[in-house]
């Protein structure tokens, strides 16, 4: 489904005055406002193709009704997220779930809406139909060479599409490790990763990246073979230059320093990208910055400053993307949630005053180093969001023109009230 654009226009019409309001009273407060829009409107966030469906738990699965049936249905649903909010310009793909059957077509589809294919992502954690051998004692790390071949083998064909895709990057998340001790050496178990590894970096074209990514726990309780930074470091360091670590927010030990991992990350030119979500628990994949809205502040303000001393790009020189499941709310509106809490973490962070925050460490100011912080964190920077999103000719509030537009409605009517998209 599209919204036309008078539609949005209407919309934004209605909320005009009150948004100019608030965005004059906080314009009157910034030096450089015209960066700091130009900033969030370039800044995109690749969409999870299977976030577009209701998540499940081990427990069950409650669909919301019109989830997108097909590769097709996705670009189209992430089409409409981002004529919303100018922010969503980019896809991530999960194989096999979304094998494109005509690249060609779906290429254009998503030039229509002007969609790239981020990070592809392979599934060595599931086992598919027909599949010769079972991953039920890991992949990568299996005792059994015939089965790191068959690991390797899937990852390179991920790449093959991705490069159909004209995509850039493979990310490699592994469910491989133990439920119990003894089970694994975990030597030998990290020795034929990296053997996997190496074998799927030498498939990778030239302008290609390959991002490792890290879980602490889930589906194994005991061990896992990537289960933390260190270890994703350890792999791509060994690797070479075109492998990084990806960080997902939901993959650490409760109150890890996730911030901090960021900044030494960043610092030795290793971080890759970004699975964004929130948690309380565990991996609990809840929408970004709905719980620990100052930790992701705090993570944008070191991504901020150790981009900028090394002069990267914020838009394109890191992977970001979403990884989130939903189980109680609509989809469409979750991630449209989702983009918003990071763009205002991001505006937040691009408030910092760099310079006052620099005196006051090099003084051991610790008090007043915390209010320059916290000084940025709780400005409402709403308006600066919605502006850039105006000016990019999005709405000004997408999930208001997504209930009046009764999308919801329109695509259970469409594809009906029991698809089931793919993903987990
Ligand atoms: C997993 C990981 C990984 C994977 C995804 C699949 O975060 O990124 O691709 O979920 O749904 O928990
Ligand atoms: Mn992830
Ligand atoms: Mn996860």
């Amino acid at each position: 489904m599209q919204i036309e654009k008078n539609k949005i226009e209407e919309h934004n019409q209605s909320l005009l005055k009150d948004h100019q309001r608030k965005f004059e009273f906080i314009s009157s407060q910034i030096s450089d406002v015209e960066n700091i829009l130009k900033k969030l409107s370039d800044f995109q966030i690749a969409i999870p193709s299977w976030a577009l469906g209701s998540g499940g738990t081990r427990f069950g699965r409650f669909s919301i009704g019109g989830e997108p049936r097909n590769l097709e249905e996705k670009i189209e649903d992430i089409g409409l997220l981002h004529a919303l909010n100018k922010s969503s310009g980019a896809i991530s793909l999960h194989i096999p779930w979304d094998i494109p059957e005509n690249v060609s077509h779906i290429k254009s589809l998503a030039a229509h809406h002007g969609i790239r294919f981020d990070a592809m992502n392979s599934n060595t954690f599931q086992d598919q139909p027909g599949q010769k051998y079972s991953y039920k004692f890991g992949s990568l790390q299996n005792v059994n060479p015939a089965i790191r071949k068959q690991a390797i083998d899937h990852n390179i064909d991920v790449i093959k599409y991705g490069v159909s895709l004209g995509s850039k990057s493979l990310t490699v998340w592994l469910s491989d490790g133990s439920c119990f001790p003894g089970q694994l050496n975990f030597r030998k178990a990290f020795q034929n990763t990296l053997e996997g590894l190496k074998e799927i970096y030498a498939a990778l074209p030239a302008d290609w990246k390959i991002f490792v990514e890290y879980k602490a726990y889930e589906p194994n309780f005991y061990s896992t073979t990537v289960g933390d930074w260190g270890q994703s470091f350890l792999y791509a360091s060994k690797l070479g230059e075109k492998a990084f670590t990806l960080v997902d927010l939901g993959h650490h030990l409760p109150n890890a320093n996730i911030e901090q991992i960021v900044s030494l990350l960043l610092m030795e030119k290793k971080l890759g990208g970004f699975h964004f979500n929130d948690s309380k628990y565990g991996d609990d994949d809840l929408t970004v910055g709905s719980i620990k809205p100052y930790q992701l502040f705090l993570i944008f303000n070191e991504l901020v400053e150790g981009m900028d001393a090394r002069g990267m790009n914020h838009a394109t020189d890191l992977g970001w993307m979403i990884d989130a499941s939903h189980n109680v709310k609509d989809p469409l509106e979750d991630l449209l949630q989702s983009v918003e809490a990071i763009k205002i973490s991001y505006a937040q962070s691009l408030l910092i005053d760099r310079k006052k925050l620099n005196e006051a460490q090099n003084n051991n100011d610790v008090a007043a180093a915390q209010e320059i912080l916290q000084n940025a964190f709780r400005t409402d920077v709403r308006p600066l969001v919605r502006e850039a999103r105006l000016r990019s000719n999005g709405a000004l509030d997408p999930i208001a023109i997504y209930r009046n537009e009764k999308v919801r409605e329109y695509l259970i009517e469409q594809r009906g009230i029991k698809t089931i998209a793919t993903g987990l």
